[in-house]
């Protein structure tokens, strides 16, 4: 409650669940999206009744602007508490239908988004002694699967990163947590979001639950990985 927190990927599917349930506990939000759609979530909070938002049209693989932003943020609300790395594109195809540019684009705002949104707040919640740092990555990220090596490396990628940073900056109070979720309802991969063959996926609320659940933790607490499935897709454990 009466945290501040930059959510990344907030025009549509799980960001924006991100985004409305942050702001029904009385989070200060400042969300990021690439396209313009970012400042429509942004009426509709405020439509909502939720007046304490400001958007950002930045691209999270573009350091300049993410440390811009979250400056901004500080100005605006004074602090920043949580950082939520949701911003994420996929693409499911062989390795050898995959070019560089795919492979590359992909990387870029999965995981340099990643590295480059958390070192941005680090100093702020290093001097805070106080922080979350919490990355939607995937269940692929634990398991490998055909068809997605891109996506899946990237992943991978995001998973040993906030291993890592979590170990970095413990001593801090700074938390950092992975929610690895399995197939969502949203627009992913130029989907369209509530089609009949997606009735039984998870719903962008139910990874917004999660990110609940890890930043209202008690201080001295960290959860350092959600994994979520719908009930057809489950793995063995
Ligand atoms: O996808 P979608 P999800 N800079 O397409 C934004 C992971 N995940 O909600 O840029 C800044 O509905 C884009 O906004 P805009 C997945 O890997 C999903 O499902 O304005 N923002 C939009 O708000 C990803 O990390 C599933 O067009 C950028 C958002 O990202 C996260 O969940 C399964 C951007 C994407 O919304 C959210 O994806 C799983 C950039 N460069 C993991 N590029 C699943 N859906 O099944 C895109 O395991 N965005």
């Amino acid at each position: 409650k009466n945290q501040v927190a930059i959510v990344t990927g907030a025009s549509r599917g799980i960001g924006k669940a991100i985004a409305f349930k942050l702001a029904e506990i009385g989070t200060k939000l400042s969300l990021v999206g690439s396209s313009e759609e970012i400042h429509k979530t942004r009426e509709e909070l405020r439509e909502a009744g939720f007046h304490e938002v400001i958007t950002h049209q930045v691209d999270v693989s573009n350091e300049e602007q993410m440390q811009d932003l979250v400056e901004k943020t500080v100005s605006q609300f004074g602090t920043v508490d949580v950082l939520v790395n949701n911003a994420g594109i996929g693409f499911f195809k062989l390795v050898e239908d995959t070019n560089v540019d795919e492979w590359r684009k992909v990387f870029e705002v999965n995981v340099q988004g990643v590295f480059v949104g958390s070192k941005a707040v680090l100093p702020y919640m290093k001097e805070k002694k106080f922080g979350t740092i919490i990355t939607i990555s995937s269940d692929v990220g634990r398991y490998t699967i055909p068809n997605g090596a891109a996506y899946t490396a990237t992943k991978y990628a995001v998973q040993g990163f906030s291993g890592a940073l979590a170990q970095e900056v413990r001593e801090y109070g700074i938390r950092v947590g992975t929610i690895n979720p399995g197939m969502v309802d949203t627009y992913f991969n130029n989907s369209e979001q509530g089609t009949d063959d997606k009735k039984e996926w998870l719903k962008a609320e139910n990874v917004a639950e999660a990110v609940i659940y890890m930043a209202s933790a008690p201080k001295h607490m960290v959860i350092d990985e959600i994994v979520l499935h719908p009930l057809i897709q489950q793995y063995p454990i």
